[in-house]
């Protein structure tokens, strides 16, 4: 039977395409937020909502772990566990986003009681871990390829709270700038092992649909911050 796998190259146009059409940056609340237009209500909105995602990065990413028999593949996806957990008390991603919250003048006991994480927000978030408890590891590894068009949005980002909201203490920003070395790493990690073991066109269709699946992950988390916290202007 003739294979009708797709090559790497267009295989990896496919992937990129998804995030053309779908990925968060054309989000209308990031499109505000990177224009300046967003009220300081709103900003804390986002960060609260967005801590319940980052606490749950490294559950999705031991999730992917328990499912995958290969060795070196664990071994490297081990390294996104110790970037968000830290390797000590005080380390890593998810310290650095609650130094975030108190950037914003959020209370660090605040994020990590979930006080003001939204309905919508929760069940995007536990879709998309239990999408990486239940999912085939390499398809679930195609999920977080969302991060192709991350580093794009972080500079952006970046770029908008220097300059638009100067009332974020700077310090808060080291989550971002992290992001955008870390971004690549991860994409360029998590490319190489979904055009590898992505072996199948049917596992090559269910690695795009993962990848739409998470793009709607992060959109549908942004409609119930906007439909709540979007309405304050700057
Ligand atoms: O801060 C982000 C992060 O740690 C991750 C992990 C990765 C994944 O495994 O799905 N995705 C991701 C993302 C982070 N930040 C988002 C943002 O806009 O700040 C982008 C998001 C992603 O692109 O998937």
């Amino acid at each position: 039977m003739t294979s009708d796998r797709l090559d790497d190259r267009a295989f990896t146009e496919r992937l990129r395409e998804v995030g053309a059409g779908r990925y968060h940056d054309k989000h209308p609340f990031h499109v505000r937020m990177n224009e300046g237009r967003l009220g300081s209500e709103a900003i804390r909105g986002w960060v609260a909502n967005r801590f319940h995602y980052q606490k749950n990065i490294p559950i999705k990413d031991a999730a992917i772990i328990s499912n995958c028999p290969i060795r070196e593949v664990r071994r490297g996806w081990l390294r996104r566990i110790v970037v968000h957990d830290g390797a000590g008390v005080g380390e890593g991603g998810i310290e650095a986003w609650l130094k975030l919250g108190e950037a914003c003048g959020l209370a660090r006991q605040d994020l990590l009681d979930e006080r003001d994480v939204l309905p919508g927000v929760r069940f995007a978030v536990d879709a998309y871990v239990n999408f990486a408890r239940v999912q085939p590891w390499p398809v679930a590894v195609a999920s977080s390829l969302t991060e192709l068009f991350a580093p794009d949005l972080m500079a952006q980002r970046l770029a908008a709270f220097e300059t638009h909201y100067k009332w974020v203490n700077p310090s808060g920003l080291e989550y971002f700038r992290r992001r955008l070395t870390q971004a690549r790493e991860d994409s360029e990690e998590g490319l190489r092992l979904t055009l590898t073991y992505c072996d199948t066109r049917a596992l090559q269709e269910e690695a795009i649909k993962a990848l739409m699946f998470k793009c709607d992950v992060l959109w549908a988390m942004l409609d119930a911050i906007e439909a709540e916290c979007g309405r304050s202007a700057a």
